[in-house]
């Protein structure tokens, strides 16, 4: 027998989180972390393939995040094609280019120093896929009326979140690259006008022989107050 309440007319089923013993929980929290804490943004990709259930199983995650009104104003396209990855990398190093020669200021580029970054983007050619996020501000009625989506960059934003966290727990790896101005990847893909292009990820295997930058996290003090 389903058990339910109704609200308001609606539907509402039970639920019941599975929780866990303290000790348990603090093993389980650590353990979390420890991994969280291994992730890293890789630019260097082997152009090894991924099975394509793997990237369904990583969006189908990612498509579990919270959103405003639960309207999951999200879309993730997914790249195989290596005439659209190529399209993609040419569209995405002319932006780049312009970017760091003179749209980013001094200060801007100063800070990318310790990252190393620059307008060559071979890993958009190299990964397997490229997947590219796009928000939906709002969606189209029946009779073709505009209805507005609510919290749109924090939704889609917390989704990217489950995504790469998805990522980096099936072992391969990312990097959220945002080039500037986006508008060239609806064209491309050719996506519907309430769709804006969001963040671009590149996913694959790391390269064989891959480098990060050395960088610290702020420590525990530093992030949290508590009150
Ligand atoms: N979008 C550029 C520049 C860039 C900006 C930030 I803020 C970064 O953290 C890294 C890169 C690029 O992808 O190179």
């Amino acid at each position: 027998m389903e058990d339910y309440i109704l609200v308001e007319g609606f539907k509402h089923i039970r639920h019941q989180q599975q929780s866990f013993l303290e000790k348990e929980m603090i093993e389980r929290t650590k353990s979390l972390y420890n991994w969280m804490d291994k992730r890293r943004s890789v630019r260097h990709f082997s152009n090894k393939d991924i099975p394509i259930e793997v990237i369904e199983n990583i969006i189908k995650t990612a498509s579990t995040a919270p959103s405003g009104a639960h309207k999951q104003p999200w879309t993730f396209c997914v790249i195989k094609s290596a005439n659209i990855k190529k399209k993609i990398r040419e569209a995405a190093e002319e932006e780049e280019r312009k970017s760091y020669e003179s749209r980013m200021s001094d200060v801007w580029l100063n800070d990318l120093k310790p990252l190393g970054t620059n307008p060559d983007k071979a890993f958009l050619e190299i990964a397997p896929y490229l997947i590219v996020v796009f928000k939906r501000p709002f969606e189209y009625g029946e009779s073709g009326e505009k209805h507005q989506n609510y919290y749109v960059n924090e939704s889609v934003g917390l989704a990217c979140g489950f995504l790469i966290s998805a990522i980096h727990h099936a072992g391969l790896v990312t990097l959220t690259h945002t080039p500037s101005p986006m508008r060239f990847l609806e064209k491309i893909l050719k996506r519907p006008d309430n769709e804006r292009a969001f963040l671009l990820l590149p996913v694959g295997y790391e390269a064989e022989k891959a480098y990060v930058p050395d960088l610290n996290r702020k420590s525990l003090e530093k992030v949290m107050q508590i009150y």
